[in-house]
């Protein structure tokens, strides 16, 4: 039997200006646009294989190691929209194999350890997507492929692109203008750095759509922030980046953390997401800024407590310089190792407790996009290796 195959990395993004309510819950369709950064994929990413054949009965997932199967309706309408593509390019050419009709296999893995504690769902998706778009041979152009992304996990389409990202909302009810476009490559302004504390937390989060929808129809601030706030940021961050200015990116960052986290509280029951690390966090970048008299670093939270910290790689030893003196009791430095001689001290007072709150510090960098790859995460016969 002929078992074909296909193998794709994703990289994790974060989101400076943030997606945060469906008009749509089945396609995941935004209320507003959103913009983020792309993460070096050497700290963060995940790899899927694709494998196909006549004698697949039926489409299965196995994630970092374990059967899943396909139980989600998510990953299901992906699957769908793939092979309908493929079909397509089967109906236009009768000697092409009938994959569209044959089962999926797709086993994928994390670099990162699922206890670090970073939502996984956008690198997940994409990495699907693309390994089995990969196998299908689908011609479609990434804006394309993010759509179908975008119905798995919708900040998922924002990870088909490296450096930074927008997700365009679009207005067409069923979906075909919302995806994602490049607004700049890494190389246009490649020293964006990340230092990102991943904070303890034993609480359950509200679940993503569940707080979404919630914050959609109970929001009365919501409302402001996706009619007034979003669309003005919006232009205003992608010149920014054109621009490579820091200040004006790092403000606006930061103020959108704030206006998702704001929405959150004006939901009815209120949404937390930050707990007091974070702001403790949030108060120590503001004095960093304040002591420097200009913006050198900029916090965002996504829907949890883990500080994402954006700075730009001249700053290094001011920015690490003061985490470090403060949280250098957390595993994850060891990468700067060499450089911990040049930190920069800090006359900055602050919590010497607050290290308590943090499990570890990933220490990384804005990177490319997907990433065509020859590790194959499944053998000759389609199966997990
Ligand atoms: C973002 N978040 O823009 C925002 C900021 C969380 C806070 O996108 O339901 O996992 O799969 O479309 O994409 C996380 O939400 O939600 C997210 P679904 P997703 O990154």
């Amino acid at each position: 039997m002929s078992v074909y195959t296909a193998s794709a990395t994703a990289p994790v993004n974060i989101a400076t200006l943030k997606y945060w309510g469906k008009r749509d819950k089945t396609l995941n369709l935004p209320t507003n646009s959103s913009i983020s950064v792309t993460l070096d994929q050497q700290d963060l990413r995940t790899l899927t294989s694709a494998a196909t054949s006549a004698d697949f009965q039926k489409d299965n997932l196995w994630l970092n190691g374990k059967e899943e199967g396909i139980k989600g309706e998510r990953t299901i309408a992906c699957i769908k929209d793939l092979k309908r593509l493929r079909k397509e390019l089967e109906d236009a050419d009768s000697s092409l194999p009938k994959f569209s009709e044959w089962g999926v296999h797709i086993v994928s893995e994390n670099n990162f350890p699922t206890a670090a504690g970073l939502a996984s769902s956008a690198a997940g998706f994409a990495a699907l997507v693309l390994a089995i778009a990969k196998l299908y041979k689908l011609p479609q152009l990434m804006s394309e492929i993010s759509k179908i992304a975008r119905k798995g996990s919708g900040s998922a389409c924002r990870s088909l692109f490296g450096g930074y990202v927008a997700w365009e909302m679009g207005e067409a009810q069923d979906g075909l203008d919302s995806k994602a476009v490049e607004v700049a490559p890494v190389d246009h302004w490649p020293l964006m750095k990340a230092a990102i504390l991943v904070v303890s937390d034993d609480k359950k989060d509200t679940p993503l759509t569940t707080g979404m929808q919630s914050t959609v129809a109970t929001s009365d601030l919501f409302q402001y922030r996706i009619k007034e706030v979003v669309p003005k940021r919006f232009e205003e961050m992608k010149k920014a980046i054109q621009e490579r200015d820091f200040e004006v990116f790092g403000d606006l960052t930061m103020k959108d953390s704030n206006s998702f986290h704001a929405v959150c509280l004006d939901s009815v029951p209120p949404i937390f997401y930050l707990n007091d690390t974070s702001k403790k966090i949030i108060k120590l970048i503001h004095k960093l800024n304040e002591q420097e008299g200009k913006i050198i670093a900029a916090y965002t939270f996504d829907a949890g407590p883990n500080a994402v910290i954006y700075y730009e790689e001249h700053n290094e030893n001011k920015v690490l310089g003061l985490i470090h003196k403060y949280f250098h009791q957390v595993p994850g430095w060891d990468k700067v190792a060499h450089k911990k001689a040049n930190f920069k001290d800090s006359d900055i007072e602050f919590d010497t407790e607050a290290y308590k709150g943090v499990s570890r510090i990933i220490l990384t960098k804005i990177g490319p996009g997907p990433q065509d790859t020859n590790q194959a995460l499944v053998n000759e016969q389609g199966l997990p290796k």
